[in-house]
């Protein structure tokens, strides 16, 4: 019977590269890298085990109490009472009856489908698009603004200079930046492994070697973070280690020091900008009797005066690019670092010039700075939402908890909306909300929680009615994104695991027991989506003029390269030539220092220009007494966020079957802490149990454990044994502004643990009754 099995090389994409997955019969045994990509992922081989890992859901299943009750259930049941696996039919059957049942008693605005997540690569099964097109064709959902990314930088940039998303594409590109940058200042450092991802997929990794250009050029590089290797070490970049949530006192003496030695561009402020005399009297104490001098910032970020005068000279000396991470933003009053970092480089007056001016995000995606030809593809059309009722983003467990409560939020009093279901798909809460034990109570709260997801996460743990979901490799799909100049073939490279269906076949099963199923298919199965998205990728193209080959060749040959931009992007290079021509979509046309319309909101903690706001928790505060250390939970190195955490790349970076911790070995001797040690680590909020590595790659007073382990609470909300540092971190917005996420601001104190310590039961099934 036997015939031999061939081993196959399937084109796929995800959001950190571009691969061929090899395949055997069924099974996937390995993934290779695009052969075009200079600096691949090393995220990658995760999938390889995770894609079957007994962690995958392989049915549709039910949470024990609501299936026999329903939405009268006993909610505090969830994350913790056995699931019931279900036939297909059925479980459609009762999430579409909810669905009508919600929509009949309390209407569409109690239905939240926000639904925040980075989801899979694809522009077809792009899970957002598809829980919003359903929602909007049932009738409307409360929605979100904003991301979890830089959520304090899009509220703030349009009073500043312009949308953020359009400040983001137009990044002066590396090559530039190699050619002429003689100077570039990193707030937040430029951690590479932060661009080994780009949203919608990455086809060459170019920040690494852009970087390098840079450096080989004779650029010289500063970087001012608290974890040494947030730069290449063989870059030789020097290292400024402020505390952290101090940067604006360092931009604020930066600033002072121009002024007070004469260094600033006068010409260039008066006619770029507006409002800078208020923020002058500011910077000299003639407001607050402070002025924002070299000393005052030495005492407030532990950076010499010294050091931060010299670097002031060295930046209005040479063609110099001041960039700052997103992770400035993703703290309290966020949006201060962001509109400092352009007020810096406008009184630079090399902003609009190769090589000078700003970034805001350079390495926190790959898409920043690649030099790739601008071009809107399409995607699965949305349609409208007839609920115009929103949350900013973060703002999840505040609603769910306080319903009708009031909040400010960028000029507006708004009230939180009395939601009973909740619809997630391709997020995660439980990995990227700040305060989870809060959380937990806040999905308390709704009638009915649905969730369709590939992996047992937690917020599957937390759903009422789970669907499962496939991975991108079992399904056809296309990988278009504008910051890449690749577009692939996502062919389907196995059979799909277990009873899981794509996103698009199950909204398609609720629609249909709702009765749009022909208006939300359009008559079109997945390769029809597949070929039409293509197809009007085409006629963009035309219009754009380049051409692109028709789908059966794109299918065929598998990669699509972009024609190279007409010209190097120098980002506001046309503002700078003509500013009357080309004004900026703010409300005066230019750089605004000052902003009468956020001095108008009246709000203290963002007021009408760039000011020092001594954050509740950072190592100045009084806190720090009780909680001496300030706890970076920045990006993981070996996954995106929570995906993948069960594959073997991720595992294989844990300590003691934990996520690795970072802390000074000053900090770990004062404790008794070794390399290998189980440690808790916690605060008022919350507790955790991670793995030590004791390393002078961070500074004193700081520690770093990276986000995205999943959620593994020894009790329900109580010890999480795996090291998800979000039990520790602080719910709170940004400023009323733009009520960001603060996850960067947290303090915590460590501890080794000795004696019996919990298993991490994450990585197994839950508990499944019939
Ligand atoms: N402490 C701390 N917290 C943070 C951050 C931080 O720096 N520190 N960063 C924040 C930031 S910037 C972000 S963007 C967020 C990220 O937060 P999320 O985007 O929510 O995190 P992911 O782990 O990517 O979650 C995506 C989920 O979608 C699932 N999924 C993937 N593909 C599909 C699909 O096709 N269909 C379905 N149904 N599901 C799918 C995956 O299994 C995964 O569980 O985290 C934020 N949280
Ligand atoms: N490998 C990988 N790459 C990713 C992601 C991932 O999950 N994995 N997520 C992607 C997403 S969704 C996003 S939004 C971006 C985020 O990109 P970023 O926001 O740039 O990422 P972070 O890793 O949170 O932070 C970068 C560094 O900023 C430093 N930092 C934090 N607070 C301070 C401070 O107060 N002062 C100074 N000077 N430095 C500080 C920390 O040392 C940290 O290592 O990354 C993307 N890239
Ligand atoms: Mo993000």
């Amino acid at each position: 019977m036997s015939t031999a099995i061939k081993r196959t090389l399937i084109p796929t994409a995800t959001h950190w590269g571009t691969y061929y997955a090899e395949v055997e019969g069924d099974r996937l045994l390995a993934v290779h890298d695009y052969e075009k990509d200079p600096a691949p992922a090393i995220i990658g081989p995760g999938i390889v085990d995770a894609v079957t890992h007994e962690t995958r859901v392989a049915r549709p299943h039910v949470r024990k109490g609501w299936l026999e009750k329903r939405h009268n259930s006993d909610r505090t049941g969830r994350g913790n009472e056995p699931f019931v696996a279900v036939p297909w039919d059925e479980a459609l059957d009762m999430a579409a009856q909810e669905l009508q049942r919600v929509k009949d008693e309390h209407g569409n605005g109690s239905m939240y489908a926000g639904s925040y997540g980075w989801a899979s690569a694809g522009r077809f099964h792009h899970a957002n698009s598809h829980i919003h097109r359903f929602f909007n064709q049932l009738g409307g959902y409360v929605s979100h603004r904003g991301t979890y990314s830089y959520a304090a930088a899009e509220a703030i940039a349009p009073y500043v200079v312009g949308p953020f998303r359009d400040v983001l594409n137009t990044h002066t590109t590396w090559p530039v930046l190699a050619e002429h940058c003689e100077l570039l200042v990193m707030f937040g450092g430029m951690p590479v492994k932060n661009a080994q991802v780009t949203s919608g997929g990455v086809g060459r990794h170019t920040c690494y070697h852009g970087l390098r250009d840079c450096a080989d050029a004779g650029c010289e590089l500063v970087y001012l973070s608290p974890i040494l290797s947030d730069l290449p070490p063989d870059l030789g970049g020097e290292w400024i280690a402020p505390r952290p949530g101090s940067d604006m006192s360092i931009m604020l003496a930066l600033a002072h020091t121009l002024l007070s030695e004469g260094l600033h561009d006068k010409a260039f402020l008066e006619r770029y900008t507006t409002g800078f005399a208020p923020f002058e009297a500011y910077l000299r104490g003639e407001t607050d009797g402070q002025p924002k001098t070299a000393d005052w910032a030495a005492k407030i970020s532990g950076v010499d005066a010294d050091t931060i005068r010299d670097l002031a000279r060295r930046m209005a000396s040479k063609r110099t690019m001041i960039n700052s991470t997103w992770s400035m933003q993703r703290a309290e009053y966020g949006e201060q670092p962001i509109w400092m970092t352009v007020v810096l480089a406008a009184m630079l007056g090399q902003i609009g010039l190769p090589g000078g001016g700003f970034g805001l995000g350079y390495s926190s995606e790959n898409g920043i700075g690649n030099p790739v030809k601008q071009f809107h593809w399409p995607s699965v059309p949305q349609g409208i939402n007839n609920v115009s009722d929103f949350i900013p983003v973060a703002r999840i467990s505040d609603m769910l908890l306080n319903p009708g409560a009031e909040y400010d939020y960028n000029g507006e009093r708004r009230s939180y909306a009395d939601i009973k279901l909740v619809y997630w798909a391709g997020g995660n809460p439980f990995h990227h909300h700040q305060d989870i034990n809060q959380l937990v109570r806040a999905f308390q709260k709704p009638d009915t929680i649905i969730v369709n997801e590939i992996f047992w996460t937690s917020m599957a743990r937390h759903a009422d009615i789970v669907f499962p979901s496939t991975t991108a490799l079992e399904r056809n799909d296309l990988s278009i994104t504008h910051w890449e100049p690749l577009s692939s073939a996502m062919k389907q490279a196995i059979p799909r695991v277990g009873e899981s269906r794509p996103d698009y076949e199950i909204f398609t099963g609720l629609a249909d027991r709702l009765g749009f199923a022909e208006r939300y298919t359009e008559g079109r199965d997945e390769m029809d989506w597949i070929r039409h998205l293509w197809d009007q990728s085409r006629q963009r193209a035309a219009e754009a003029g380049f051409e692109l080959p028709d789908f059966e060749t794109f299918w065929e040959q598998e990669h699509v390269e972009l024609p190279d931009p007409e010209k190097p992007m120098v980002m506001l290079e046309e503002f700078r030539a003509d500013p009357d021509a080309h004004r900026l979509q703010t409300p005066s046309g230019k750089i605004e220092i000052f902003s009468e319309t956020i001095d108008g909101f009246g709000y203290d903690d963002c007021p009408g220009h760039p000011v020092w706001r001594a954050p509740d928790e950072w190592l100045g505060a009084e806190r720090a007494q009780e909680f001496p250390l300030h706890l970076m939970s920045n990006q993981p190195r070996t996954r995106l966020h929570s995906q993948l955490d069960c594959g073997q790349v991720s595992q294989g970076s844990k300590v003691a079957g934990r996520e690795p911790m970072t802390l000074h070995p000053d900090d770990a001797a004062a404790r008794g802490i070794s390399s290998g040690d189980i440690v808790r680590v916690w605060n008022d909020r919350g507790a955790c149990l991670a793995g030590a590595i004791v390393s002078d790659q961070v500074m004193p007073g700081v520690i770093q454990l990276s986000t995205g382990a999943w959620y593994d609470p020894e009790t329900p909300g109580g010890l999480e044994v795996h090291g998800n540092p979000n039990v520790l971190t602080r719910d709170r917005g940004t400023s009323r502004l733009g009520q960001g996420p603060t996850a960067h601001s947290t303090l915590v104190q460590v501890a080794k643990v000795d004696g019996v310590v919990p298993d991490v039961t994450v990585m197994r099934k839950p508990k499944v009754e019939g």
